[in-house]
């Protein structure tokens, strides 16, 4: 019941994207910058934003839920009918990156996000010294993830590296999963 609907909404060009990771990864910031809005004015993200993105012919409604600890038992509340989740990851976030695993491993066992795709934003990797993606393929254990197509691309909210490709991978892999390859 749930693919037909997902299905319909497809055929209507619209996409679910939840963009969920730790507090201070970057997600409000990657957002702004897709949309060309000031990137030097964000401040914490307590509730939820929603912003509609006009992208590759669809209609890409993001929601941007706040991640700091104390609110991250609110994130089941937007699970319903999401087609892809960015995971949002602070490259330069070494402290907390088992956190991050633990958080996105309890994510990828929900059924509700069980038909999702799944993008991990490597984000601020205009600063130096932070985890590459293959420290962070390693940290946050993606080769064991069997349940969901996923990929990590390198990102920055600063300079806009890689978040249209970025996007670009989840709309056409929305795409090929709900209509097989090449969907329509
Ligand atoms: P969140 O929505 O995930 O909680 P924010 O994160 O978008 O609020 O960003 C948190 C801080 O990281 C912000 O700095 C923001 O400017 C910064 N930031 C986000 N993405 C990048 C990036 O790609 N590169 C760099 N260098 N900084 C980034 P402040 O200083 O406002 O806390």
């Amino acid at each position: 019941m749930l693919s037909i609907l997902r299905k319909a909404r497809l055929k209507d060009k619209e996409m679910r994207i939840l963009m969920l990771g730790l507090d201070n990864a970057g997600k409000t910031t990657i957002v702004k910058k897709i949309l060309n809005e000031d990137v030097n004015t964000v401040s914490p993200t307590l509730g939820f934003i929603i912003r509609t993105i006009d992208f590759n012919g669809f209609r890409l409604n993001i929601w941007d839920v706040g991640g700091q600890k104390t609110i991250r038992s609110y994130w089941r509340n937007y699970f319903e009918k999401t087609d892809a989740l960015i995971w949002v990851v602070d490259a330069t976030d070494h402290l907390r990156i088992d956190d991050c695993r633990a958080e996105l491993r309890g994510l990828l066992l929900e059924e509700r996000l069980s038909g999702s795709s799944l993008l991990i934003f490597l984000n601020k990797t205009d600063i130096s010294g932070g985890m590459t993606v293959e420290e962070v393929t390693d940290a946050l254990q993606l080769r064991q993830i069997h349940t969901h197509r996923w990929t990590v691309f390198p990102s920055s909210a600063m300079t806009g590296q890689n978040l249209e490709p970025g996007l670009g991978w989840v709309v056409k892999d929305v795409q090929d999963r709900n209509f097989g390859f090449g969907g329509q």
